[in-house]
Formats: structure tokens, C-alpha cells, sequence
């Protein structure tokens, strides 16, 4: 401070009054004032705290020593007074400057810490739902839409519930044509299977539930056969199952139509052909005019126009009596969709290994 008036007593600066004390106060607060506005950098805060509120020899204390203590007792208590008010103001103009510091820094901090959100992101790999489940979901909600209910039965099964009860006694040529994994059972238990199909659902359902039914059971079905384009060991069905006590072979003709128009398109027409099931009397090959060609003949439909879908027929009334249905006065209609066939066909997929295999090059084609 130049010409400092701290250094010198009120004596020697001729104070004698209360009003001239306060004016002295007041010049050392514009000189704090000046000061303080004067300061280029914000980190000189430091300094200027030093300067004026220093224990050794700041302002506030030459003041002390100077003014105070040598005071007149008349003056002293306006002094004391006058040098709280300065001092109170000095630090908290000091303590204010150092939040506006501390702000300062951590906007700083913030500053360098923030994201950038220019930088590439990491892609994850996206899975999308295998061909297999989009097909057994467009098939569920064709019938639920019709009012079906969907249902889950057990990969293991008894001879009864997969052969028996669906009117295929021991002996049958039907069951070579589903060559089955049998599993090993302990001495004295009750053979057991690996279902061919998922009918013994519609048994079982049967046997807790009278008419009317309707139900679709999709699932996994297995069949020894040797994994080649055509052929797995394990594949996919959806089998429904209606009746009442007035369907009609017009109802499942109807309905056959119905979810053909809906899965393939409204071009796609249909025809029935004469089969044979044990459990279906009559039964029908579902055939559809050629999905690749449109009926006019290519390879994959040998030229005839028509490919086959899938069986169905009316449920045969010997079923009936295994599950103590009246076979009088019910009837109703039942098929078989093999989930894989009606996928390939969709998606022209030529080779049935490649549902299996979980090649992302594949797979993506579906997403
Ligand atoms: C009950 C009564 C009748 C289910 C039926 C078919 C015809 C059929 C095949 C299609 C291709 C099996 O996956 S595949 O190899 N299935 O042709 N399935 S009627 O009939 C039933 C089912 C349950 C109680």
C-alpha cells in the first residue's frame, strides 16, 4: 500500500473523532476495494488474502496494533467496531472470490471430462429369432385368431399315448414308418419313447377335456432317420385338433383353406387328395398350387403345378373310444404341419441341415 496510513497511529494522523475514524476506515476500504478489482488473476487471491488479513503484519493486523490498541478509550470501541465491520467484509468479499475459484475449477474439470459423443460406438451383434420360430408364430396366430389355444406337451411319452390311442396297435405298418428312439427304461418300468409326433397331446387333452376342443400343439418330434437335405433325427410340428358335436368336412376343408390363403398369400389355391392315417377316416394330402411357380410347372413341383403341404382328415372314431369321447355324436377334424417343410417352402430353403447348423450367414437372412 502506498503511503500506507496504517503504519502510523491515530495520533500521528490527527484523528480525534468518531466521524473522522469512520472516514479513515472507509479510505482503507476503497483501498481494499481498488485492490481487489486490480487483480489480473483470479489465483492472486492468495496474495491478496495475505496482504490484507496476514497474521504477522496484514492490514487487519497493523490496524490492530496501530489504531486500536493505542486508541483513546473514547475512540476505542468505534475503532474495535469499525475494524470488525472491515474485517467481516474483507473476508467474505475473500470467501466469495474463492467458491467463484472452486466453481471455476470444477467447470474446468468438467470441461475435460466430458463424453464425446463423436467417437464410433461399440456394436454389439444383434440376434434375430430363428426362421423355425418366426414360422411356428405366423402358424399360432393363424389359429388363434381361429379361436385355438395353444398347447405344450412332453418330448417323452408312453407306447400308449404315441401309437395305441391314436388307433396304431403293435404290429402296425404306421409305426415303421415312424422309427422310434426307445430309451432305456429300469427293469419293470413301463416302456418309454421319444414322441414321432405331437398327437399324444391331443390325447391327453382329450381325456382331461370334453368337446368342444380346439387346440394346435407345437413341439419337437423325433424320428430315426440319417441327417441328410431331407431328413433329421429330430424335427418340428404343429398339430391341431377340432371337435364338437357338429363339425363338418366342410368346416375343415374351410378351415385347411383358410390358413393356407393366410400363410402362403391369397393366390395360393388348394386341393385335397385321398390319403391314409390311422387316426384320421378320411384322410387328405393338403396340396397348394406351387409356391415358385404359381401352378404353371418348374423343378421343384415336377412340372405338375402342385406341391404337397401337409396331411389332415377327420378324426377317425376309433380315437374316440380311447379317450371316452362319444363317438356318436361328435366328430372333428385333425392335421399335421411339419414346421421345417412349410418354412423351406416359404423361404425357399434347400437344404434342411441348415436350420441346425446356426451359421450367422443363415440366420441373417431372416432377421
Ligand atoms: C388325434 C387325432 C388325429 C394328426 C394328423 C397328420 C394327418 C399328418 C404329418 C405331417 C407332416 C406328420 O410332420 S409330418 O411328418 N402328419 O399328416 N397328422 S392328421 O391327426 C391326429 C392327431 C391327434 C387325437
Amino acid at each position: 500500500m502506498a503511503n500506507d496510513p496504517t503504519a502510523k497511529t491515530l495520533a500521528d494522523l490527527d484523528v480525534a473523532d468518531a466521524d473522522a475514524v469512520l472516514r479513515l476506515f472507509d479510505d482503507v476500504r476503497e483501498q481494499f476495494a481498488r485492490e481487489a478489482a486490480a487483480m489480473p488473476d483470479m489465483r492472486r487471491w492468495e496474495e491478496l488474502r495475505g496482504v490484507w488479513l496476514g497474521r504477522k503484519s496484514g492490514v487487519l493486523t497493523r490496524i490492530t496494533n496501530n489504531w486500536l490498541k493505542p486508541a483513546s478509550p473514547e475512540l476505542k470501541r468505534v475503532v474495535g467496531q469499525a475494524l470488525n465491520d472491515l474485517k467481516g467484509h474483507i473476508e467474505s468479499v475473500l470467501a466469495g472470490q474463492q467458491a467463484q475459484l472452486e466453481a471455476a475449477a470444477d467447470q474446468a474439470a468438467l470441461a475435460r471430462e466430458r463424453e464425446d459423443f463423436s467417437l464410433p460406438g461399440v456394436i454389439r451383434p444383434l440376434g434375430s429369432r430363428h426362421p423355425l420360430r418366426q414360422t411356428f408364430e405366423e402358424i399360432e396366430r393363424i389359429f388363434l385368431s381361429l379361436g385355438y389355444t395353444v398347447v405344450a406337451g412332453p418330448e417323452m411319452e408312453t407306447p400308449y399315448y404315441n401309437f395305441e390311442a391314436l388307433n396304431i396297435p403293435e404290429h402296425h405298418p404306421a409305426r415303421d414308418s415312424m422309427d422310434t428312439f426307445y430309451l432305456a427304461t429300469p427293469p419293470g418300468a413301463g416302456a418309454r419313447l421319444l414322441r414321432t409326433h405331437t398327437s399324444p397331446m391331443q390325447v391327453r387333452m382329450m381325456e382331461k377335456q370334453q368337446p368342444p376342443v380346439r387346440i394346435i400343439v407345437p413341439g419337437k418330434v423325433y424320428r430315426r432317420d440319417n441327417p441328410d437335405a431331407t431328413h433329421g433325427f429330430m424335427f418340428h410340428q404343429i398339430e391341431g385338433l377340432a371337435v364338437d358335436i357338429d363339425i363338418t368336412f366342410c368346416d375343415f376343408a374351410g378351415t385347411v383353406e383358410y390358413f393356407v390363403r393366410e400363410f402362403f398369400g391369397p393366390k395360393v389355391k388348394t386341393r385335397l387328395r385321398p390319403s391314409y392315417f390311422p387316426f384320421t377316416e378320411p384322410s387328405v394330402e393338403v396340396d397348394a398350387t406351387c409356391v415358385f411357380c404359381g401352378g404353371s410347372g418348374c423343378s421343384v413341383c415336377k412340372q405338375s403345378g402342385w406341391i404337397e403341404l401337409f396331411g389332415a382328415g377327420m378324426v377317425d372314431p376309433a380315437v374316440y373310444g380311447f379317450v371316452n369321447y362319444d363317438a356318436k355324436r361328435l366328430s372333428g377334424f385333425a392335421f399335421g404341419l411339419g414346421v421345417e417343410r412349410l418354412t423351406q417352402l416359404k423361404y425357399n430353403v434347400n437344404d434342411l441341415q441348415l436350420y441346425f447348423q446356426n451359421d450367422v450367414r443363415f440366420l441373417r437372412q431372416f432377421a
